[in-house]
């Protein structure tokens, strides 16, 4: 299938701007301002835009620990992201939930959670929502390997395949839960192999290559719109960083040596870049545009944000939960 140039220019800028900005987080996170731990996406950019330019504002989405990409993708507001890391009321929890707690109903984004397979379940349901609601809207899930190792998993696959729900279940296999490798903890290489075969479609994709997981997710989201059902897309790449903080925060010692280096060759961004750049679809001049676009919203947030008020004490009670 063949995408128009716009759409195509639209990818490399979005995995672009995820990169830029993660990278803007981790050179500020050791000044100990983000009082919050930040868990980058480095490496995986594809898979959250590849996803995610297949929605519309209105379809729902859930997301993980590692969801900066997934909320960027889906139209959330760069101010309001680094405002929260920030601590700020303007953040888009109001600065109580940092970031792994970002959520924003309006651009359709219901949460992510920092209990690994927090969001499966409510994905799920919500997909039964859309169901019982006859909406034309779809629900995605994004969760790590870590995440299929837990049973909530192939229970909500049992029941969105029972109740025809139009759900995606995304599988970002970045081959790590924390410092333990996915061979130490599946029996088999791939995730999908565990999936009903036949009562779903499931499919793995490179998941450093946008096209393959926008291809993938675009049946998906066709025939969950269709009332075909749910889908299961297993999207292998690699974390780039450590779980949690910046570079110089990782654990050395469990990642073979090489491994990182190997997987960098396999950049998401480099390669989209080259393609584009060889198939004349974009210039080199139009790259740095893009950046230096990038650059200047990226100031700006950090700018907001940095000046922005954080909650008073007296609205501490609020937005918790009462019976
Ligand atoms: C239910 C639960 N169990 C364990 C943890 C501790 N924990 C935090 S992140 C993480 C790794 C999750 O790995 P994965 O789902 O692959 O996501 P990744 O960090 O690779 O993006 C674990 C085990 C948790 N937060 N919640
Ligand atoms: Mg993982």
């Amino acid at each position: 299938m063949k995408l128009p140039e716009k759409t195509l220019r639209q990818l490399l800028f979005e995995m672009m701007r995820i990169r830029q900005i993660q990278l803007a987080i981790e050179s500020r996170y050791l000044e100990n301002e983000m009082k919050t731990p930040v868990h980058l996406c480095i490496g995986q950019e594809a898979v959250a835009v590849g996803v995610c330019a297949n929605l519309k504002k209105y379809d729902y989405i859930n997301s993980t620990h590692r969801g900066h990409g997934h909320y960027l993708a889906k139209g959330g507001d760069l101010r309001a992201l680094i405002a929260e890391l920030y601590g700020r009321e303007a953040g888009c929890s109001k600065g109580r939930g940092g970031s792994m707690h970002l959520a924003d109903t309006t651009i359709g984004h219901y949460g992510s959670s920092s209990i690994v397979g927090g969001g499966i379940p409510i994905g799920t349901g919500m997909g039964l929502a859309i169901k019982m609601q006859k909406k034309n809207k779809v629900s995605v899930i994004f969760f790590g390997d870590g995440a299929a190792d837990e049973g909530v998993l192939y229970e909500s696959i049992n029941f969105a395949v029972l109740k025809k729900l139009p759900v995606i279940f995304i599988l970002e296999n970045n081959q790590y839960s924390v410092c333990s490798k996915v061979s130490a903890r599946q029996a088999g290489d791939n995730i999908f192999h565990a999936m009903p075969a036949g009562l779903l479609m499931t499919k793995k994709v490179n998941g450093n290559n946008v096209l393959d997981v926008y291809n993938a997710s675009l049946k998906a989201v066709a025939r969950a719109r269709t009332g075909h059902g749910p889908s299961f897309i297993e999207c292998l790449t690699y974390r780039i960083r450590g779980h949690a903080g910046c570079e110089v925060q990782d654990v050395p010692g469990y990642r073979p040596v090489g491994e990182i280096e190997r997987w960098k060759t396999l950049c998401p961004i480099a390669a989209f870049r080259k393609k584009l750049l060889t198939n004349k679809m974009i210039t080199l001049n139009e790259i740095k545009k893009m950046e230096k676009k990038i650059d200047k919203q990226i100031e700006d947030a950090f700018a907001f944000a940095r000046t922005a008020p954080p909650p008073k004490p007296e609205t501490l009670p609020l937005y918790l939960f009462r019976e």
